[in-house]
């Protein structure tokens, strides 16, 4: 993509560096986002977009900008990139300043990029499901903030790639927490069971549109911990995120989950979240349910 956006400035992608000291590089000291595009137009902007924020200053990073400039920019960068279909990556860093663990005394500006993927629906996974392992989750314990350290995200989604699998699935003992980089829910009896959003998890965007479908819908939900005995007699499980949507999961280390095919309230809830999408972004092209 050609592009980019680097504090505040539109340059060329291939333009876009930051220093060999800016913190982000060095610590990981900074947070990022994710936001899906459909039909050139953002999905759920707003919602991202906060959540930066409040990734951000709990950091004690503060965004020079309001939500509704970054909106104009990102909006700015998708024209400019004449982007369809795929994703803005953005984050944010404390700055550039000499290495030392604490945070600079000096006024720093922090840096800001942000830029355009095109990135295709997974069609194909969403319509036959995908295959997890399940892990001990090693992370630390401010999960609900999305920084861009992600070392034990990355050990997790290696070791579900080593074993041919799309996700690891993690547990704390017996609590089953989040995905690498997704939200996983089971569904029991038609109830959808889901993590709650505290500090063990990202309180995930996808998620939280589920969660409002479902009550739109008259599908009962619970946002409670649930462990990986109620993982394994589950009906039904699935995972979700920016990208993979509602991503039906049909095994887990090897065993299938019922037949291994996609079960009934996924499919529901897959549909429901397309027309999500429709209302925010247009109809899709490709109704791959239907
Ligand atoms: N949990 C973790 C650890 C994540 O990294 C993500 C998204 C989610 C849950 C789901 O959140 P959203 O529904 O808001 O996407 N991870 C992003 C990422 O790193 N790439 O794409 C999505």
């Amino acid at each position: 993509m050609k592009y980019a956006i680097l504090n505040g400035k539109m340059i060329a992608r291939s333009e876009a560096k930051v220093d060999v000291e800016d913190r982000g590089y060095q610590f990981g000291d900074g947070v990022y986002e994710v936001i899906r595009v459909y039909n050139g137009k953002m999905f759920t902007a707003k919602e991202h977009l906060k959540r930066f924020v409040k990734s951000s200053e709990s950091i004690g990073i503060y965004i020079p900008y309001t939500i509704d400039q970054l909106t104009e920019s990102l909006e700015e960068l998708i024209e400019q990139n004449k982007l369809h279909l795929g994703t803005i990556y953005m984050q944010i860093t404390r700055g550039v300043a000499p290495r030392n663990h604490a945070f600079p005394t000096a006024d720093v500006t922090p840096t800001l990029v942000a830029y355009t993927k095109e990135v295709a629906r997974p069609e194909d996974s969403l319509n036959s499901g995908v295959k997890t392992i399940i892990m001990e989750d090693i992370r630390w314990l401010r999960c609900d903030i999305k920084s861009l350290n992600l070392l034990g995200n990355l050990l997790a989604k290696q070791k579900a790639a080593d074993e041919g699998c799309f996700e690891a699935i993690q547990h704390r003992g017996q609590d089953v927490t989040e995905g690498s980089s997704s939200n996983v829910f089971i569904v029991k009896n038609g109830v959808v069971i889901t993590h709650e959003s505290n500090n063990l998890i990202l309180k995930g965007i996808t998620k939280d549109v589920i969660l409002q479908v479902c009550t739109d819908n008259n599908v009962q939900v619970e946002e409670r911990t649930f462990t990986l005995e109620e993982l394994e007699q589950a009906d039904e499980v699935f995972l979700s995120s920016t990208t993979s949507e509602v991503m039906p999961i049909v095994e887990i280390d090897g065993k299938k989950v019922k037949e291994g095919l996609t079960g009934p309230v996924t499919r529901k809830l897959q549909e429901l979240f397309e027309r999500e999408i429709a209302k925010q972004c247009g109809n899709l092209k490709h109704e791959f349910l239907l």
